[in-house]
């Protein structure tokens, strides 16, 4: 007789394996043996990401709806299923039926719709790729995931993944075919464009890897310009939203979105008689990765911290004047009193001080010696800012709209000492902004957003008087 124990593990984080112990044979003779599986109930969390991925793909077939008019009808229907597919998800979600009972015929009709949609798109369009390549990318990314979901259910995975290969080989041959169109023009790295314009939707790349509980945090690229892009990090603080004691670094996107093969950077020291030294721990969640050095507010003061990735070597220095210890934070996060951001001009800190009533201060700052080159007085209070990014030299806060909403509604340009008021508005998956960061490399935003790691895309205004 085999004796099962099936342990359930709790809310299934990403990368649990079923761990099966060695059998024995107990006084009867009889062979014994205990399997620890993860909890067999569906992966919530995983089906939400693809569910804010529907969405965003529903988005998308709305545009083409606007663009491709004699597919307007079937592409109407196409999204009227996704909706409803949506739907259904959400109701799953709260409850209505247990996740075991969830069929992946679900998955099964979401790549389907997509497949439809790409295929008429390979028909009507012929001068921008662009289009078809963003789509191919997001079917891409949601195949991903699916392959992660493959040790849920794999038989019906697998068929989804059948569908999946066989809808992107269609892709690749239909790209193969056509005459190269036109590319945007995009260069990356420089300022030669008239400001910000507009943002595109939110995409949930994933939730981080510590999970729901940790709300607070950083994470992103190396924002050196030049940078290798394949390099992600992720830097969840403490529950407390105070202490960043650990870094994780991934070498690709696809290893990212996989939680596979991380490198751990630990932060905190272990001292005789249990104690723990936090000393060149982080403060907050104003981090930034520039030039393989992450740059932070250190633990418990107003030193910039400087840790190479490379030799795990910290170095330090107080930024002169600067409110620490949660005086003058962000609206909805604590402890960021120091935010660090990089641009296409440099490292700079976002800061305030008691001298300039905790409205925002901006310091250039050597990203070698950490010494402060020049500062910005700004009349932003700076617990009115959710939170703020510098592009070219301006800097830009976010403030809440409602728990949907976030609004880019404040400027300051230190190329001519102005500021001003804007309004460029954020769709939000999560309530709370907990930090955001541009990376001059891909011309997005990193943003932490109660514990789901989201891009946007930045759309730039033309350079005026520019023929
Ligand atoms: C979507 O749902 C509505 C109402 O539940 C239903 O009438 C409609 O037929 C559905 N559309 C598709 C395409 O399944
Ligand atoms: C695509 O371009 C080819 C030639 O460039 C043209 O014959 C064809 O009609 C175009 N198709 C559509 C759907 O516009
Ligand atoms: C800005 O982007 C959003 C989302 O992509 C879009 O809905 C909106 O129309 C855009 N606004 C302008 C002024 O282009
Ligand atoms: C980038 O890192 C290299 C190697 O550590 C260093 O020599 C260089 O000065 C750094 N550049 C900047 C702008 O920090
Ligand atoms: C930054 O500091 C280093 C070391 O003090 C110095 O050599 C370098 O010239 C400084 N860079 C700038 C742009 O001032
Ligand atoms: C929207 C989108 O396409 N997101 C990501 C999909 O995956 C690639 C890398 O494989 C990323 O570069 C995209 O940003
Ligand atoms: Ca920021």
């Amino acid at each position: 007789m085999l004796q099962l124990l099936i342990i359930a593990l709790g809310i299934c984080q990403a990368a649990s394996l079923a761990i099966s112990t060695p059998g024995s044979l107990d006084e009867h003779g009889v062979c014994q043996c205990s399997l620890t599986v993860p909890d067999m109930t569906f992966p919530a969390d995983r089906m939400e990401i693809l569910e804010r991925e529907n969405m965003k793909l529903s988005a998308s077939v709305q545009e083409q709806i606007t663009k491709i008019e004699e597919y307007k009808a079937t592409l109407t229907g196409c999204l009227q299923k996704l909706t409803n597919l949506t739907k259904k998800v959400e109701f799953m979600e709260m409850g209505g039926i247990s996740y075991t009972e969830l069929d992946f015929e679900l998955l099964k009709l979401e790549i389907k719709e997509m497949q439809t949609l790409v295929e008429q798109l390979r028909f009507s369009i012929n001068g921008s790729s662009a289009l078809v390549e963003s789509l191919f990318e997001e079917i891409h990314n949601i195949s991903i995931m699916v392959n992660h979901l493959e040790s849920y259910d794999k038989n019906n995975v697998l068929a989804v993944r059948h569908e999946i290969a066989a809808l992107r080989k269609r892709l690749e041959d239909c790209e193969k075919n056509r005459v190269t169109p036109t590319q945007p023009s995009i260069s990356y790295g420089t300022c030669k464009h008239g400001g910000l314009a507009n943002i595109s939707k939110p995409f949930v790349v994933q939730l981080n890897w510590l999970g729901f509980s940790y709300k607070f945090g950083g994470w992103g690229k190396d924002t050196f310009p030049g940078a290798n892009q394949d390099n992600h990090w992720v830097a969840p603080l403490q529950t407390d939203g105070r202490i960043m004691n650990i870094v994780r670094f991934y070498t690709s996107y696809d290893n990212l979105l996989l939680y596979k093969s991380p490198t751990d950077k630990i932060l905190t020291k272990n001292l005789p008689y249990n104690q723990i030294d936090y000393t060149n721990c982080g403060q907050g969640g104003g981090m930034i990765v520039y030039n393989h050095t992450m740059y932070y507010n250190c633990y418990n003061s107003r030193d910039i911290c400087k840790y190479s990735v490379d030799t795990n070597v910290v170095e330090r220095k107080p930024l002169p004047d600067a409110s620490f210890n949660n005086r003058f934070s962000y609206a909805s996060s604590s402890w960021q009193d120091i935010d660090l951001a990089s641009d296409e001009n440099g490292l700079w800190a976002i800061y305030s001080t008691e001298q300039n009533s905790g409205n925002i201060v901006i310091s250039k700052l050597n990203s070698t010696s950490l010494t402060v080159e020049k500062t910005w007085s700004t009349s932003q209070y700076k617990l009115g800012a959710t939170n703020a990014f510098m592009v070219c030299g301006v800097l830009y806060a976010t403030r809440t709209l409602n728990t949907r909403k976030e609004e880019i509604f404040y400027m300051y340009d230190t190329n001519t000492n102005k500021e001003g008021q804007l309004s460029i508005i954020l769709d939000k998956m999560m309530e709370n902004v907990q930090s955001l960061a541009y990376n001059p490399n891909d011309q997005k935003l990193f943003m932490f957003n109660d514990a789901y790691l989201i891009t946007y895309d930045l759309v730039f205004k033309p350079l005026l008087n520019q023929a």
